[in-house]
C-alpha cells in the first residue's frame, strides 16, 4: 500500500501583495480563519508568515505572530510550521525572531543563498500600494536571499537544538541538497529530513519535470530512505507539480503564498479551495491523505 500523502498549506507569504487578490489573507484573524480551514480540508502542516494588518507587507512581529499562532493550535490539529524566510530586506535575526517565541514543532530552513526574482511578478501585477514605489522595485531586482552556511548554522542550532523545532527544508536548486547533506554529515541535523523541492522562482530551478526526477535521485542517493520529500511549483505550475510528486511518491505544498489562482485566470477565494483541489486529484488517483498524527510520526515531531 502506498504512503498517505502530506498536504502543506502555505497560507500568505510574504511576495504576492493585497493589491494582487483580495482574497490574501492579512490581518491575524483572517490568517487564523484561512489556516484552520485549510486543516479541515485535509492540511496537516500549514506554513505561516505574518504581515502588517495595516499595509499587508511582511512583518517579523513575534507580536503579531502570537495574534493568529495560539488562535491555529486551539482550533486545530494541524502541525503548525513558522516560516524563517520572512520577507524581503528582513535580517537574519528578525526572521527567526517570532520562531524563538514560539518555538512551533516546525519552522522552514532555506538551504541556500539565491537571487530571488521577485521584481517581473510585481512589475506586472502589483504594488503594495497604489501608488507604485520605482525605488523598491529597483530594489529587489539587486536582491539575494540571503542563507549562507553561517546563517544556516545558526539556525539549526538555535532553533533546532535549543527548541527542538524540526525543520521544512527549502531546496532552490540542486546545491541545496548538497548544503544539506554536508550538515547533516556535520551531525548537525537529524534524519528524517523534510524537503520541500521548490519551482518556478525566478533564480532557482524552473518548473521542469526532468529537474524534479534528477532532484529526487540526488535526494535518494544522499539520504537513503531518511528523507520526506514534498513539492511546490510557483504559480501555474503548482497544481502540476504537486501531481506529479503525488504520483512519484512525494508529499505536497499548495497556498495562496505560492499561487493566487484556482485555475486559469481565476482567482483561488481561499486557501481551502486549493487543498480540497488538490486533495480531491491525490485521491481520484487513488492515494489518500495523512492526517496530522500520521505527519507528525513520518516526520519525527514533538507533537
Ligand atoms: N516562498 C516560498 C517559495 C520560507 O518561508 O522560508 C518559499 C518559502 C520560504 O516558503
Ligand atoms: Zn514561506
Amino acid at each position: 500500500m502506498s504512503k498517505s500523502i502530506i498536504i502543506t498549506c502555505a497560507v500568505t507569504g510574504g511576495i504576492h501583495t493585497p493589491t494582487m487578490s483580495p482574497h490574501l489573507p492579512i490581518t491575524p484573524a483572517q490568517i487564523a480563519a484561512e489556516s484552520i480551514a485549510a486543516a479541515e480540508a485535509g492540511a496537516s502542516i500549514i506554513h505561516l508568515h505574518a504581515r502588517d494588518p495595516e499595509t499587508g507587507r511582511p512583518t517579523p512581529d513575534p507580536k503579531v505572530f502570537m495574534q493568529f499562532l495560539p488562535v491555529i493550535k486551539a482550533n486545530c490539529d494541524a502541525i503548525i510550521n513558522v516560516s524563517t524566510g520572512g520577507g524581503l530586506g528582513m535580517t537574519l535575526e528578525q526572521r527567526l525572531e517570532a520562531a524563538l517565541v514560539a518555538k512551533p514543532e516546525m519552522a522552514s530552513l532555506n538551504c541556500g543563498s539565491l537571487n530571488f526574482g521577485i521584481f517581473p511578478m510585481l512589475q506586472k501585477h502589483a504594488s503594495w500600494n497604489h501608488d507604485w514605489e520605482p525605488a523598491f522595485l529597483e530594489m529587489t531586482r539587486d536582491f539575494v536571499f540571503k542563507n549562507t552556511f553561517k546563517d544556516i548554522e545558526y539556525t539549526l542550532r538555535e532553533l533546532g537544538d535549543t527548541h527542538g523545532t524540526r525543520f521544512e527544508f527549502e531546496c532552490y536548486d540542486l546545491g541545496h541538497l548538497y548544503n544539506l547533506a554536508y550538515f547533516a554529515d556535520k551531525g548537525l541535523l537529524k534524519p528524517p529530513f523534510f524537503i520541500q523541492m521548490i519551482f518556478g522562482i525566478l533564480g532557482g530551478m524552473g518548473a521542469d519535470t526532468d529537474n524534479l526526477s534528477h532532484l529526487h535521485s540526488i535526494a535518494q542517493r544522499l539520504f537513503g530512505d531518511n528523507f520526506e520529500w514534498s513539492v511546490l511549483a510557483a504559480g501555474r505550475n503548482q497544481m502540476k507539480f504537486a501531481t506529479q510528486s503525488a504520483v512519484m511518491g512525494g508529499n505536497v505544498r499548495v497556498g495562496l503564498e505560492d499561487n493566487l489562482y484556482i485555475d486559469r485566470g481565476q482567482l483561488a477565494v481561499s486557501n481551502a479551495d486549493q487543498v480540497r483541489k488538490i486533495r480531491r486529484i491525490v485521491e481520484e488517483l487513488g492515494f489518500t491523505v495523512a492526517t496530522p498524527a500520521e505527519a507528525r510520526r513520518r516526520l519525527g515531531l514533538k507533537g
